[in-house]
């Protein structure tokens, strides 16, 4: 199938997921055609099956806000039409759900038709589409899709309370790829460099937005290295990782926490980390949660949107209640301080993830991609 994949290329959840997924598909011998505003994070080789169409917003005066949805849905019809294209796939609902929409409208206009699939992944209803400025074309783009996913059933069920949905919504779980954490370079992995012989080394990798609750995550660490010797790594980039910066300075554990930026090479810093950190507001899936227990690394979550769907209670982590950062440190301490113990939950964190396996989730989108192409030729 020669698809059109439609993300953000930056190292949030959705653009790696949608990265990933165009990756495995022209593994698989599919053509993929990657359109966004610059080449996604994970996207480090080109081949005859992965392309990719960079949209371009000119600069004009008059144009207090860049009009990115008309230049994306521009190139939709472009590249559509010269690639021939069989299937649009829009990851995150804004604006990319509503720019494919209008690309197909005008394909349509041209006698070219084309499904669309719209994959939603949680911001874009939980906390942006939400948001009574969008929620109308949010709820349009959404209805207007020909097939619509959700990457856990926490979301689908968001989604069907805030908006007026009319159409099923197919459940599509991330993934990762398992062997990747079994890889040359990252079983050469020297904790060494990282912390001394007695020292835990506690992670957490996100985006460093509000969401995250970052502050949660350097005080549940400032509980942890009061009673067991440990380090932490903050991984990311984001309007909260100077707060975070601030707030170690003033508990004094400054010298206990290393903050990296941005990375494109996680599994490479996982592969030292004995606990994962993710006490956010909500999430619909927690990829960053997946993609640590898929190197062995069990989790410290909050239980909230789609959270208890991948890390589960007492057996891959724990889960407690947003906020709540005395049980957080306590479960996180549990398990640290008893060598036994971490190694079982290292060992379920692994069998946890592998259920997440890409070879078995990269079908269920094939599926979906061949079905809403059938439907397109009954049609006609
Ligand atoms: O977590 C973020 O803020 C980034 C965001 C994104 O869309 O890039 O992540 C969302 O999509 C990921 C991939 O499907 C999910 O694993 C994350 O849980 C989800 N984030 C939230 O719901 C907050």
């Amino acid at each position: 199938m020669k698809i059109a994949i439609v993300c953000y290329p930056t190292f949030g959840g959705s653009g790696v997921v949608a990265t990933e997924l165009g990756l495995e598909l022209a593994k698989k011998g599919h053509e993929i055609h990657f359109i966004t505003y610059s080449q996604p994070v994970r996207l480090a080789l080109l081949n005859s099956n992965l392309h990719y169409h960079e949209v371009h917003v000119p600069e004009y005066p008059l144009f207090h806000y860049q009009p990115y949805e008309l230049a994306l849905s521009s190139k939709l019809v472009d590249m559509v039409k010269l690639y021939d294209i069989d299937v649009l796939h829009v990851h995150y609902a804004i604006p990319h759900a509503y720019a494919g929409y209008m690309a197909k409208k005008m394909l349509e206009d041209e006698g070219i038709r084309i499904p669309m699939i719209t994959t939603l992944h949680g911001t874009d209803i939980t906390l942006v589409g939400n948001h009574p400025f969008y929620k109308p074309a949010v709820s349009f783009s959404i209805n207007k899709s020909d097939i619509v996913t959700s990457v856990s059933s926490s979301l689908r069920d968001d989604t069907y309370r805030l908006f007026d949905i009319k159409k099923e919504i197919v459940v599509i779980p991330n993934f990762i790829e398992p062997n990747k954490s079994s890889s040359d370079e990252v079983k050469k992995c020297d904790r060494g460099m990282m912390a001394s012989e007695n020292e835990k080394i506690i992670t957490h990798i996100s985006n460093f937005r509000k969401v995250k609750r970052i502050d949660d995550v350097v005080k549940i660490f400032y509980n942890i290295q009061k009673e067991i010797p440990s380090k932490m790594m903050m991984v990311g980039e984001g309007p909260e990782k100077q707060m975070a910066e601030d707030l170690c300075y003033s508990l004094g554990i400054q010298d206990k926490v290393i903050f990296f930026g941005n990375s494109s090479e996680i599994d490479k810093i996982l592969c030292y980390s004995d606990l994962f950190l993710l006490p956010s507001e909500t999430e619909s899936f927690g990829l960053a949660a997946l993609e640590a227990m898929a190197c062995g690394v069990p989790v410290i979550s909050s239980n909230s949107g789609g959270l208890p769907e991948v890390n589960i209670e007492g057996y891959s982590g724990y889960l407690s209640d947003v906020g709540d950062i005395e049980a957080m440190s306590k479960n996180a301490v549990s398990i640290l301080k008893d060598d036994n113990k971490l190694k079982i939950f290292k060992k379920n964190a692994k069998e946890v993830a592998s259920r997440f396996d890409i070879l078995n989730i990269v079908p269920m989108y094939e599926k979906v991609y061949k079905e809403a192409i059938e439907k397109y030729k009954e049609k006609v």
